[in-house]
């Protein structure tokens, strides 16, 4: 064989086994030696049947994605061809048992399919993630997953990526047995079993049975298609996944095979697809930080506390709490500790309704908190979260405080979405264990935490902080220390040109329909009036001294403000809003906004949608590009993860300077100096953007060269 695939006999039966770590992805030569032994298998009389197994932690954990960028580049000339492969497993005149543990995903499950039986560990999960990569299974998933589990579960299963755990595999089909104990032992027993029955290897394509009939299945694809619209709006992939299952339901199963690969090139070769990898690797890369060993040792977090029992602490609380963390709560008097844990209590009691969670689980979690008005407790925890108000005074006096009463070892990190860390950090004596962990509200439901490193935060610290992200279920991504850090300082440029672009004469739901149809979660003036326009308010009057003098500023969001019009909260801001909290377009506004724009002689005038997305968009890529080459953010890809997971950029464009490279960084650099002779120096083209645009370079060139010097 070669050596990521190895076959060794016990008795009367082979043993394949793959070994490609760290999750034997599909990778070249992975295919060819499963095939290798298959053959080796039929032409060796002493071997009855064989097991297929994955070496280390998983099973087959799919096709390898590093692949595919090689396929569009035109740098592979062949695509990931497996069909002939699992042709062969299934051809196969003796059983081929699949034993699967870790996670069977992609054309993992697709081998897995074609393999005659799969028995499975109860902790395997099965699933074909492909849409969650822009592309749709590629090697007969759509077409052998519905005649195992069924037309309904295959559907749900190709079109929303979700794994699916043992026990639910086993239950709709997919798997035939759970093994407890010794995996490749009981998948032994269970093959000879099977011989032992003397049955014809069974084929998944020959089953028909669970294929439904067209009256049947047609609703099912109606709702599936439904859904799909909504809960992934723009992309392609999830419909064509239901395509190809509904291909498998009408069409002989090699024709219906032939649809599916159809299908898949359309996916593999979109701009979709090429984001959503770039995503993917892109989550991992930003928990590699160049001067930060791999090996870096990191703190256990056994207990925690968070000081703060507002909106944003009541929900960091119960990040820590969901991961099983116990946290001590703690709030400056009795009424606001109550208010936050009712609020804790409102939103879980929604999850148990919603289903996402059982009232046992919540019973435990709630278990978990320990409120308090005083500083007990602090001196056994690893972690502090502080998430009091917004204001420097208030956080060093904490900060003061938590140096005197937390062991020395733990770290102390703030929540501030903005302030200097590092005068936070000067109001204790371990400036060293200080760091920003700035959660997006809400903080049970996003997935960003913005890891802010001081000038002294140790590198333990900040390794500690990654992997305590991944542990609470969030991407944390590393960025260094400034006035409103990455995400609050992109933003700002962002909702800076929505507010212009109102006051220039695009009305307020013209722009946020641009920005919702470009695929953004929210559009920036609906998010505003989500988020509070007082927290902006706020923080513009405690910075206006830095304000350089004669630049322009938005001037409505202020007036909103001083009229009481906080947004959602007071039930009017950029909309007013109903009983139900839905956003209704305000004629008031608008008159506010005329009159406003008339005062400051800003001329009306109209606007498509297409100026509104690239005077927005690209507000965030000039200040991306500032932010790479103070260092602020280390890759460009970071910022990508960032706003996807913190600010609801579409995932299918792949992040705004991902976004910008696929416009062409000369095109954006032509609009930004446009912009800068239109509307004023803050449109100035930042020396990176300018600088990979003469050089006729992306982004990703950028990045490359980072990752070069890395390695
Ligand atoms: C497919 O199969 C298409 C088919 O229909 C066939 C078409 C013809 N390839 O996530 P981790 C790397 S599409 C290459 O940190 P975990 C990953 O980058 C595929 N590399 O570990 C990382 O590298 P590094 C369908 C891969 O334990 C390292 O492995 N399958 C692949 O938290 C560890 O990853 C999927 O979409 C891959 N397939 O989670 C599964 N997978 O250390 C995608 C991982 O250098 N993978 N890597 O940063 C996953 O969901 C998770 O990695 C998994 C393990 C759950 C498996």
């Amino acid at each position: 064989m070669t050596e990521l695939v190895s076959l060794t006999k016990q008795g009367d039966v082979a043993v394949i086994t793959v070994n490609n770590p760290p999750v034997n992805a599909l990778s070249p030569g992975v295919p060819e030696g499963i095939g290798a032994a298959i053959q080796a298998i039929r032409k060796d009389d002493s071997v009855r049947g064989a097991v297929l197994i994955g070496g280390g932690r998983t099973f087959i954990a799919g096709a390898d994605i590093k692949e595919f960028a090689k396929i569009t580049s035109g740098q592979r000339e062949r695509g990931i061809e497996l069909l002939p492969l699992l042709d062969e497993i299934e051809g196969c005149p003796k059983p081929v048992v699949a034993a699967i543990h870790g996670t069977a995903f992609g054309g993992g499950l697709e081998v897995a399919m074609a393999c005659h039986y799969r028995v499975a560990a109860p902790s395997a999960q099965v699933g074909q993630p492909e849409v969650k990569l822009g592309i749709i299974p590629g090697a007969g998933g759509t077409q052998r997953l519905p005649r195992l589990a069924g037309v309904q579960k295959a559907v749900e299963m190709c079109a929303e990526g979700s794994p699916v755990r043992a026990e639910e595999a086993l239950r709709c089909g997919i798997v035939d047995r759970i093994i407890e104990g010794d995996l490749l032992a009981g998948a032994i027993l269970f093959l000879r079993d099977a011989l032992d029955r003397g049955e014809r290897p069974p084929r998944t394509r020959d089953k028909n049975e669970k294929l439904g009939d067209p009256e049947t299945n047609a609703p099912v694809f109606a709702a599936a298609r439904e859904a799909a619209r909504k809960k992934f709006r723009g992309m392609m992939a999830p419909l064509a996944a239901i395509d190809a299952v509904e291909a498998a339901t009408g069409l002989p199963f090699e024709e219906g095979c032939r649809r599916e690969a159809e299908l898949f090139r359309q996916c593999l070769f979109s701009e979709q697809s090429k984001a959503l990898i770039h995503l993917f690797f892109g989550e991992r890369e930003v928990a590699k930080i160049p001067d930060i060993p791999k090996d870096t040792p990191v703190l256990e977090v056994r207990k925690a506390a968070v000081v703060g029992a507002g909106t944003m602490g009541a929900g960091i609380a119960m990040v820590y709490c969901n991961a099983g963390i116990p946290v001590v709560l703690k709030e400056a008097d009795a009424a606001a500790l109550e208010r936050g844990l009712a609020a804790i209590r409102k939103n879980y009691a929604s999850s148990v309704k919603r289903g996402r969670f059982t009232g046992e689980f919540v019973a435990q979690r709630l278990e978990l908190i320990r409120p308090t008005l005083g500083y007990d407790g602090f001196s056994e925890v690893d972690i502090v979260v502080e998430a009091v108000f917004e204001g420097m005074e208030l956080k060093k006096q904490v900060f003061a405080e938590l140096d005197r009463v937390c062991k020395p070892a733990a770290i102390l990190s703030s929540n501030t979405s903005s302030l200097d860390i590092d005068a936070i950090a000067s109001a204790t004596s371990r400036p060293e264990r200080v760091i920003g962990h700035h959660f997006f509200a809400p903080p049970n439901v996003m997935r960003l935490l913005e890891i802010v490193r001081g000038k002294a935060s140790a590198g333990e610290v900040v390794a500690s902080s990654l992997a305590l992200a991944r542990r609470l279920g969030k991407v944390g991504v590393v960025v260094g220390n400034c006035r409103g850090f990455v995400g609050n300082r992109m933003y700002a440029q962002y909702q800076r040109e929505a507010q212009f672009l109102v006051e220039e004469g695009a009305s307020v739901t013209e722009v946020d329909a641009a920005l919702y149809n470009f695929g953004m979660a929210m559009g920036p003036l609906a998010t505003g009036d989500l988020s509070g326009l007082d927290v902006g308010w706020r923080i513009r009057k405690e910075f206006k001294h830095l304000e350089p003098e004669g630049v322009r500023r938005p001037l409505v969001a202020d007036r909103l403000c001083e009229m009481g019009r906080f947004g959602q909260k007071t039930g009017a801001g950029w909309y007013r809003y109903d009983e139900s909290r839905r956003p209704v377009p305000d004629p008031e506004v608008e008159r506010i906004i005329e009159e406003t724009a008339r005062a400051a002689g800003i001329e009306r005038r109209a606007l498509d949608a297409g100026e509104i997305v690239e005077r927005t968009i690209f507000a965030l890529v000039n200040e991306g590009a500032h932010i790479l080459q103070e260092r602020i953010a280390l890759r460009a890809v970071d910022i990508d993860v960032f706003y996807v997971n913190g600010y609801g950029s579409p995932a299918y464009r792949g992040g705004p300077m991902w976004y910008a490279d696929t416009v062409g960084l000369g095109k954006v650099c032509d609009r930004v100096r446009d912009f800068e002779r239109r509307h004023g120096a803050h449109w100035t083209p930042a020396p990176l953007l300018l600088r990979l645009a003469e050089a006729g370079k992306t982004f990703a060139d950028f990045d490359a060269q980072i990752r070069a010097a890395r390695e």
